[in-house]
């Protein structure tokens, strides 16, 4: 087993911890998850029909899908909230366009009640292509400051690894912190 492994269960503490990866589908969550080197990705189609991403890393359980789009499988998304840790929440910072929709998507998702105790991480992502939103852009499209959840922004680039180790120690020492 590598040291990234240890190293990710170490920040973590002991505890079983759950943490979903979400945002709109293009945001960067598989590359993430693939560069966080955390594990082997599963990828089950659950019968409803979205892909869901799994990876478990010692204590660790990540799991990733896309939101947005039908909304006919949304009420099946309910059945992996229950029991979550934390959420990182990944946005493309160069979807302009949607924005709006990835607004509208972290709002139903804090608005569930099986989530109200998770940590939310936001990751403001593809930091690395020029002309993409600044973090305070981003931030103030999700209309963070409102958020009543613990919460945090990062810049990241999935890509080049910008900002991951970071946001991780962060939600780390915040899951650590809290029991
Ligand atoms: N430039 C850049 N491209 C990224 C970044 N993260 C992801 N991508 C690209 O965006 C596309 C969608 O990424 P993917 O991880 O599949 O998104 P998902 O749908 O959220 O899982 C892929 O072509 C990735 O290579 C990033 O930080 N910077
Ligand atoms: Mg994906």
């Amino acid at each position: 087993m590598g040291g990234i492994l240890s190293y990710f269960s170490g920040l973590f503490g002991s505890k079983e911890r759950r943490i979903l990866i979400l945002g709109l589908d293009g945001a960067g969550k598989t590359t993430i998850l693939y560069k966080l080197q955390v594990g082997e990705v599963v990828t089950t189609i659950p019968t409803i029909g979205f892909n869901v991403e799994t990876v478990p890393c010692k204590n660790l359980k990540f799991q990733v899908w896309d939101l947005g789009g039908q909304t006919s499988i949304r009420p099946y998304w309910r059945c992996y909230y229950s029991n979550t840790d934390a959420i990182i929440y990944v946005v493309d910072s160069m979807d302009r366009d949607r924005i709006g929709i990835a607004k509208q998507e972290f709002v139903s998702l804090l608005e569930e009640e099986e989530l109200k105790k998770a940590v939310i991480v936001v990751f403001a992502n593809k930091q690395d292509i020029e002309g993409a939103m600044t973090v305070s852009e981003v931030a103030n499209s999700l209309g963070l400051a409102g958020v009543k959840h613990k919460y945090q922004i990062f810049k990241t680039s999935a890509i080049k690894g910008w900002g991951l180790d970071e946001a991780m120690e962060w939600l780390g020492n915040t899951l650590t912190q809290q029991k």
